[in-house]
């Protein structure tokens, strides 16, 4: 049994009830095994068994009075995965679904997608079960404030920096803010996604999308084409969605889909961002209402998921994990689609993968795809740091500049080693050997 078998069946064996994770775990490892081959000291520094344990797990109760004064309680998590090239970076997810398994999969994911951006950021991920839908602001800002009033104690601009994820955006963001602040009495940089008057970066809010679309744009360029007159289904209707549609629209493609947690659209005439923006952010509504406010235009609404049946050239997972499946992947495969870019964090099932990949499409995974976000959070801390703010199309360019060098060294990647094409083993082993070679130098620990 190799080395990194060897290490998925321990993950498997402590932990069997994470599959999340243990899926997580599974891909990387796996990929890596051209590299493990060629560096035999990282087995002899156990660097897998290390790398597969969380250097450290919080756990917390997260108490908080409803509206109508009852008390409720939620689970909190942030897992500080791993420090090796940076203090701990990631987003906090606050979904019902939330649970150790989800946050340690996020956590593992993000090692990876931090080292690809050339930022000095480890891996970290956290969140909690609450769920901010159909709750008011009010109800909203007593857990940020309960949430904080213990995360504060394990953050710090040098320790860790969490960040929105799924269900957390800027009003979150300014909540738990606001509370560190009162708590320590220190107005640090401890969070990025900040709101522009308090030490946000311009562009933040659309890096992700912006750059998931930069990258497929900089693998169109090289093969001489180009997002003009391209289809694009996107599922998702949040933050990652809303910017990858913008920046796909303003490029001369034509984004179909979108879709919310519980039905998806098909606007034949391209989705208008502006009115989703409307109903998802400004209204915190559901996309049901998208037909009958888009004048002129025969939109299709279904209940449900679904937007991988219509034919695009391009398709952009944004959601959430495991929403692209076998049969979907099927479906692209059958109806042309030559390119799949992850703007959700493992969105495609195993088995979708590999059907894609082998079907030759280009399947760029979400550590590269989507880590535009992140980097941008990275750039959001450089400038808390030097206490200054770059213009929007300063940190854009950086953006892009990053975008364009993580496409080039996760395609470089697999090409040395004997995969040329294959960008879930090159972004995983140019991940995994920026944090690995940190490792080796700061010895066992
Ligand atoms: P948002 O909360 O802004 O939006 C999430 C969207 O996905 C919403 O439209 C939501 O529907 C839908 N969704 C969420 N969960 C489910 C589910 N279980 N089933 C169906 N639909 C669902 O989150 P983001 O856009 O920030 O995040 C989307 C994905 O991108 C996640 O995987 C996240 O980890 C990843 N990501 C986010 C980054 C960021 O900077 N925000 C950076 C990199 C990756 P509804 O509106 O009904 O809730
Ligand atoms: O999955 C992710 O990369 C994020 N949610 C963004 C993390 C961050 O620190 O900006």
């Amino acid at each position: 049994m190799s080395y990194a078998q060897k290490i998925i069946e321990q993950v498997k064996a402590k932990d069997p009830n994470q599959p999340e994770f243990i899926q997580a775990v599974t891909e990387v490892l796996e990929s890596l095994e051209p590299s493990l081959k060629a560096h035999p000291e990282y087995e002899k520094a156990g660097l897998l068994e290390r790398i597969v344990e969380p250097e450290r797990t919080v756990m917390f109760r997260v108490p908080w009075v409803d509206d109508n004064g009852k008390v409720q309680v939620n689970r909190g998590f942030r897992v500080q995965f791993n420090s090796a090239i940076g203090p701990y970076k990631g987003g906090l997810r606050l979904h019902p679904s939330v649970n150790l398994s989800i946050i340690k999969f996020l956590g593992f994911e993000q090692i990876f997608k931090n080292a690809l951006t050339t930022l000095p950021m480890g891996g970290g991920k956290g969140g909690s079960d609450f769920d901010p839908k159909g709750k008011s602001d009010g109800e909203v800002m007593r857990f940020c404030q309960s949430f904080m009033t213990e995360l504060y104690r394990h953050i710090g601009p040098d320790t860790d920096v969490p960040a929105g994820d799924i269900g957390t955006g800027a009003r979150e963001i300014g909540y738990m803010f606001g509370q560190y602040k009162r708590i320590t009495d220190t107005f640090a940089g401890i969070l990025t996604g900040k709101g522009l008057s308090f030490g946000g970066s311009l562009a933040r809010t659309e890096a992700t999308g912006y750059g998931l679309i930069y990258i497929v744009e900089e693998h169109l360029r090289c093969i001489d084409e180009g997002l003009e007159g391209k289809t694009i289904d996107i599922s998702g209707a949040g933050n990652v969605a809303i910017y990858a549609a913008q920046k796909a629209g303003q490029m001369g493609a034509k984004v179909l889909t979108m879709s919310d947690s519980t039905g998806w659209i098909y606007d034949p005439a391209g989705v208008d961002v502006e009115l989703v923006k409307q109903i998802k952010e400004v209204e915190r509504g559901r996309l049901s209402v998208y037909p009958e406010r888009r004048k002129g235009v025969n939109v299709e609404y279904h209940e449900g998921a679904g937007v991988w049946k219509i034919p695009c050239d391009i398709a952009l997972p944004c959601a959430t994990q495991n929403e692209l499946h076998l049969e979907d992947a099927k479906t692209l495969v059958a109806n042309g689609c030559s390119i799949v870019a992850e703007g959700a964090n493992m969105p495609t099932t195993v088995d979708a993968t590999q059907y894609l990949q082998k079907n030759k499409i280009v399947f760029l995974p979400g550590k590269a795809a989507n880590a535009g976000g992140v980097a941008t959070s990275g750039l959001e801390m450089s400038q808390n740091s030097e206490r200054l703010s770059w213009t929007f199309d300063e940190v854009d360019a950086k953006l892009k500049n990053i975008m364009v060098t993580i496409y080039h060294d996760t395609r470089d990647a697999a090409r040395q080693y004997n995969h040329a094409g294959n960008f879930v083993l090159g972004a995983n082993i140019a991940g995994f050997e920026k944090v690995a070679s940190a490792m080796l130098a700061q010895g066992v620990c």
